[in-house]
């Protein structure tokens, strides 16, 4: 990262080592943070998590090893590099603190140059898996997220139904499924175009976040079809979400070109877009999978067409 300044946290018990470290350290251009024992280091640690720890072996308090065994065992730590810095450079202490996970080895006493440079090679590697965690983080966020919209894909939706659908069964609680399916989208991108579709789509997934509450789960399931789970949720409540949704999407104004001729836009010269809905609940009739609550929430969408559309069927 530019202009990221590497964060070093310095763990010594003696005084005159620990004023020396920060004075070269901070000539260097690294923001450091210092800890005089072993409970102060982990404290520090988790509080603001540091690029690299350098650490003494002989503690007031604890043993380094310790230390560093507590650091190594926190999944959202083990990935900050530690460097040993030791009076005990046998062979035996050194191996044991590199297989208990320290980085790296530095025998007391050591020269400033030597110090610097082993900093400076440590954290060119923290960056590296930084960065290579970072773009794992988004690809994992990409493979379930829809492009167009920014709500979860087909993909994410049928892996949360499972879950949800499982949990529901195991805890005896219930679920709900909406299917909704957008009225006559073809007509509004055979008259306004394709670009004015998506962003139709975009307000519409938009809106949906809007009128769901956070436990909710909303997800593109295809074209112009969305899908939101209520976990813990039973029919009435379910009904009421349902309302609002079908009542909020189809009230949402979308601003169409100047210039556009009026017909089939609304009073306030918007374009306005209804949905027909589909609700299946579960525990209700023979519903014993995700697969068929999902099913039974299509039907009563399909329902929702074939009586004249904007409306919600069960
Ligand atoms: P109905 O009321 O029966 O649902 O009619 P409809 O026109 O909405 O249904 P149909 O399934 O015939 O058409 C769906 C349309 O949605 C056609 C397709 O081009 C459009 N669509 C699907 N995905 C996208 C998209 O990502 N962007 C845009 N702009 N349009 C899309
Ligand atoms: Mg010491
Ligand atoms: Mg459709
Ligand atoms: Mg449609």
């Amino acid at each position: 990262m530019p202009g990221h300044r590497a964060r070093i946290l310095v763990v010594d018990d003696s005084r005159t080592q620990l004023e020396w470290l920060v004075k070269v350290l901070d000539r260097e251009g690294y923001l450091v943070a210092t800890a005089a024992d072993g409970k102060e280091a982990i404290r520090k640690v988790r509080g603001e998590p540091p690029d690299l720890v350098l650490l003494d072996m002989v503690l007031p308090d604890m043993d380094g090893l310790e230390v560093l065994r507590i650091v190594k065992a926190r999944p959202e730590d083990r990935f900050i590099p530690v460097i040993i810095l030791s009076v005990k450079a046998d062979l035996d202490s050194k191996v044991t603190g590199l297989r208990i996970g320290a980085d790296d080895f530095l025998a007391k006493p050591f020269a400033e140059a030597e110090i610097l440079a082993r900093c400076a090679a440590m954290l060119r590697i923290k960056s590296l898996q930084d960065q290579l965690r970072e773009t794992q983080r988004k690809l994992a966020e990409q493979a379930i997220t829809d492009e167009l919209t920014g709500l979860k894909n087909r993909r994410a939706f049928d892996e949360r139904l499972q879950e949800e659908f499982r949990r529901a069964q195991r805890y005896s609680d219930p679920v709900s499924l909406i299917m909704i399916d957008l009225d006559h989208f073809k007509q509004v991108n055979d008259r306004f175009g394709h670009p004015f579709g998506d962003v139709v789509l975009r307000g519409a997934a938009e809106q949906l976040c809007a009128s769901t509450r956070d436990p909710d789960i909303c997800a593109r399931y295809g074209g112009e079809e969305f899908a939101v789970i209520l976990p813990k949720t039973h029919l009435q409540g379910a009904l009421s979400v349902a309302e609002r949704i079908w009542k909020e999407l189809g009230g949402r104004r979308y601003p169409v070109p100047p210039g556009t001729p009026a017909t089939g836009l609304g009073a306030d010269g918007a374009l306005h877009v209804t949905a027909s809905m589909g609700l299946a609940f579960y525990p209700s009739k023979d519903i014993g999978s995700p697969e068929l609550l999902l099913r039974y929430a299509d039907e009563a969408l399909y329902q929702a067409k074939r009586s004249g559309r904007n409306t919600i069927c069960l």
